[in-house]
């Protein structure tokens, strides 16, 4: 059976069935980038992009072999063409200057070696790559030692080994509990990490697809789809940084979005009339509780339909929304993509006599229910269509509105199977194909569309969009909520994870409902919420049409106290939040990390599904149980400082932390500085004076730094006129000396500060000798460990160092 494909039996209890398998290498060529190899059924190019990114497309002769990508992918004309090609009887070996790919000629395989020779990735001894008509897998050696992330919005730890996942987005209309799968978002991106070595597989196919990794106990791990080719990218790591900076680099990063977006946002199921919104705003600013937002639900709409208002309950959207704005809150307008079949409805009009709208093959356009009754859907995978839904935001953008919020995108649809008939057929700009392979990228090109609008009709400023659900490439234009969550504390526990690895999927702009979605919240469960909201990426308070409220105050002055004190308290941060997803912007390198990512070769790090970091130094570990005012808390190596104690804490152990109900428990690491605020109301509310720089030094002397970014926070000057700024601050402690410096790298924007506070931490002697900038300070003061010092912002020329 050697030359020729032989049939397999799928070890797979959920998939009994029989795949092809690729046999003998027929022919081969190295083209340029490519090596090209023949089989009798099948044929495999290896594309090299780069040195440690590579692309494999394998197509069985039944399909159309093509290197078409998915709009996911934006970095595809890379060729890395240096490559070697060393051949003899058994195998084809290929080196570029950091892997080498060697292939069994008689009976395909793949292995990977980095180029010190070590294995890192191989194909299943048995199986390699398959094809079953439509269905095209994929079969890995699964390493022992390694562990799953990413895979975007999933449910379960942060470790996904052990566990089977599929991609189709999904509206599941009974709220998600805690195995529900799949959700709305398919990121079908994995890493598999070992501390030694870490690389990524981005499976670019939009159709269904799935994840097994070794659900069953398999020796293997198996990814394959329901059609289309197997086309995959390999991301070599060795780092997990570098693996999810490299398939940021492939699908684009998330844009640096408005400060006032990392800002609160209020929202609920649904806010209206016009006098209620009023009402609402007046709430919060006579409380003083910080709030940059406010989103409008499917209520503020006539009977459902897209860009239109309700007349009786909101009479002058313009003056409400102006009104809103001068109170420093931005409207977020929803949208879902059904239009109502309604012939005297404007859009729906356009749409069917523009042919904007899904349709089957025999030309009828699809209709279902949605929310409005009978609705058609437009075909986001035609460039007109997208043109024309990037227009219909300038309306919205003139009457103020800020950010529109995508939701019911995966399409959902009122019907048994969730969603659009998988016999609609989207037109794809003449390269037509099924809702199959389309399903999965409905929600990405309606996204890319509404960015595009927004960012049009907001002139220079930069949009807000937030979506439930989307494709790898999503971060390009949307922020990422998690759908309908329930009030239960399970699922704020579940937020944990859900974010790490949706970070770990190149979306760093993410949350959950705070408070929980379904069902009625509680004066406890907000308020631990809300802690963790303090640091999710989107903070968003959420909650559904039956739910009692949930506003801060809704449950009395206990915890509205408290929960004040932590939304103040993420204006305090939004400094450090804003550099944070500016590196984002640059890097990729997600705002919320897990803490592995920080901390590689600790093995307690691996699943730690219940902390998280902001940045490399901010220890977080909320409350996720009721009644609960103690928690465990792993400090990985290091010292820790308990923010709110000053209490200095040896790293590499577990400790129990107070937590009454006041106290979110977070750690910050020594050597590492935090620059904070006073607080805030709003974004652009007052002149911020002085930034405070709190430096948190260890009990061993050691160098560190921080470089803050600043801009305007709203427009795209920062790009096209680099007006933004760059300062680096560095201190030591140097035997009882204390040096501190501030450089500007970058000084093409001026920052609203004057001065710079600068409080050093777990200082135990004192007095001090003080350097800043190279000169001896006197005026300062010193108490409880800690002291502090006023400094001017220095403004210096332009020193520009790149
Ligand atoms: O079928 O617009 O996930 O956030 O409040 C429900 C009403 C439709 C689902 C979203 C939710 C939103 C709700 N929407």
């Amino acid at each position: 059976m050697e030359n020729s494909e032989t049939l397999l039996n799928n070890l797979n209890e959920d998939d009994s069935s029989k795949y092809h398998k690729l046999a003998k290498v027929i022919d081969f060529e190295l083209v340029e980038h490519q090596l090209k190899l023949y089989f009798k059924q099948a044929q495999i190019v290896i594309s090299f992009l780069k040195t440690d990114l590579f692309r494999l497309t394998m197509t069985p002769d039944k399909k159309n072999f093509n290197l078409t990508t998915t709009p996911a992918i934006v970095a595809h004309n890379n060729k890395y063409k240096q490559l070697e090609m060393v051949v003899n009887k058994k195998l084809i070996t290929i080196k570029s200057s950091k892997l080498k790919l060697v292939i069994n000629r008689n009976r395909f395989s793949l292995a990977v070696y980095d180029s010190e020779n070590n294995l890192i990735h191989s194909d299943y001894k048995n199986f390699a790559l398959g094809w079953q008509q439509d269905k095209v897998r994929a079969w890995k050696d699964l390493d022992p030692k390694s562990r799953f992330y990413g895979l975007g919005e999933k449910t379960g730890w942060l470790d996904k080994k052990g566990r089977k996942y599929e991609m189709w987005n999904n509206d599941t209309f009974l709220p998600h509990v805690t195995d529900t799968d799949p959700l709305y978002q398919s990121i079908p991106f994995l890493i598999t990490f070992t501390p030694e070595h870490s690389y990524g597989i981005y499976f670019d196919n939009s159709y269904r697809s799935f994840f097994d990794l070794s659900s069953a106990g398999q020796p293997y791990y198996s990814f394959w789809a329901e059609g289309g080719q197997l086309d995959y990218y390999f991301l070599n790591g060795p780092d997990l940084k570098k693996v999810i900076s490299s398939y940021t680099n492939l699908t684009g990063t998330m844009p640096l979005p408005p400060k006032w977006a990392l800002g609160y946002h209020q929202s609920r199921y649904s806010y209206y009339p016009q006098s209620k919104v009023k009402e609402l705003a007046k709430e919060f600013r006579q409380r003083q509780i910080p709030c940059d937002a406010f989103h409008f639900d499917i209520h503020y709409m006539d009977q459902y339909k897209i860009y239109t208002w309700d007349q009786e309950r909101f009479p002058d959207p313009a003056a409400m929304i102006s009104n809103l704005q001068k109170q420093g809150i931005k409207a977020v307008t929803i949208i879902d993509p059904g239009v109502k079949q309604e012939p005297e409805y404007e859009l729906y009009k356009t749409g069917i006599e523009n042919n904007y709208f899904c349709k089957y093959l025999e030309g009828k356009v699809f209709i279902d229910k949605v929310w409005p009754g009978n609705c058609a859907f437009p075909d986001f995978t035609q460039t007109k269509v997208r043109n024309w839904w990037a227009e219909l935001q300038k309306d919205f953008v003139e009457l103020g509105v800020k950010g529109i919020w995508n939701d019911m995108n995966e399409p959902a649809v009122f019907n048994q199977d969730n969603t659009m008939s998988e016999q609609v057929i989207h037109q794809n700009d003449g390269q037509s194909g099924s809702h199959k392979k389309f399903h999965n990228l409905y929600a990405l090109l309606e996204n890319m569309a509404t960015y595009q609008g927004l960012k049009s009709a907001l002139k220079n400023e930069r949009p807000f969009v937030l979506t439930r659900a989307g494709f790898a490439g999503i971060q390009r234009s949307a922020a990422v909520w998690t759908g309908d969550n329930r009030s239960f504390w399970e699922h704020l526990k579940l937020t944990m994870p859900m974010l790490m690895n949706l970070g770990m999927s190149g979306i760093p702009f993410c949350g959950s409902d705070v408070g929980g979605f379904t069902g009625n919240s509680n004066g406890e469960l907000l308020t631990r919420w809300i802690q963790l909201g303090t640091f999710m990426p989107f903070f968003r308070n959420h909650c559904e049409i039956r739910a009692i409220n949930q506003e801060p105050w809704s449950f009395g002055s206990k915890y509205e106290t408290i929960i004040k004190k932590y939304i103040e308290l993420r204006y305090q941060f939004l400094t450090h939040f804003y550099n944070l997803f500016y590196q984002a912007s640059k890097t990729g390198i997600p705002v919320l990390r897990p803490l592995l990512m920080e901390f590689t070769t600790d093995k307690n790090c691996q699943n730690l599904s219940d902390q998280f970091l902001i940045g490399d130094n901010l220890l977080i570990a909320p409350i996720y149980k009721p009644d609960t005012e103690q928690r465990l808390v792993y400090l990985p190596a290091g010292e820790w400082i308990n923010y709110w104690t000053e209490e200095v804490l040896p790293g590499k152990q577990h400790i129990i932390t107070e937590a009454p109900l006041e106290k979110l428990p977070i750690f910050v690491k020594a050597n590492s500085l935090l620059p904070l605020t006073e607080k805030f109301n709003y974004v652009g509310e007052k002149k911020l004076n002085y930034l405070e720089l709190n430096l948190y030094l260890g009990s061993k002397n050691k160098q560190f730094s921080y470089t803050l970014y600043d801009d305007d926070g709203l427009s795209f000057d920062y790009q096209v006129k680099n007006a933004y700024q760059l300062s680096k601050f560095s201190c030591q402690n140097n035997n009882s000396k204390l040096i501190f410096k501030q450089k500007k790298i970058f000084n093409n924007y001026p920052q609203e500060f004057k001065h710079y506070k600068l409080i050093f931490h777990n200082l135990t002697k004192s007095p001090q000798t003080i350097y800043i900038n190279g000169k001896q300070i006197k005026d300062y003061s010193y108490s409880a460990n800690k002291l502090e010092v006023s400094v001017p912002v220095l403004i210096n020329k332009l020193v520009v160092n790149f």
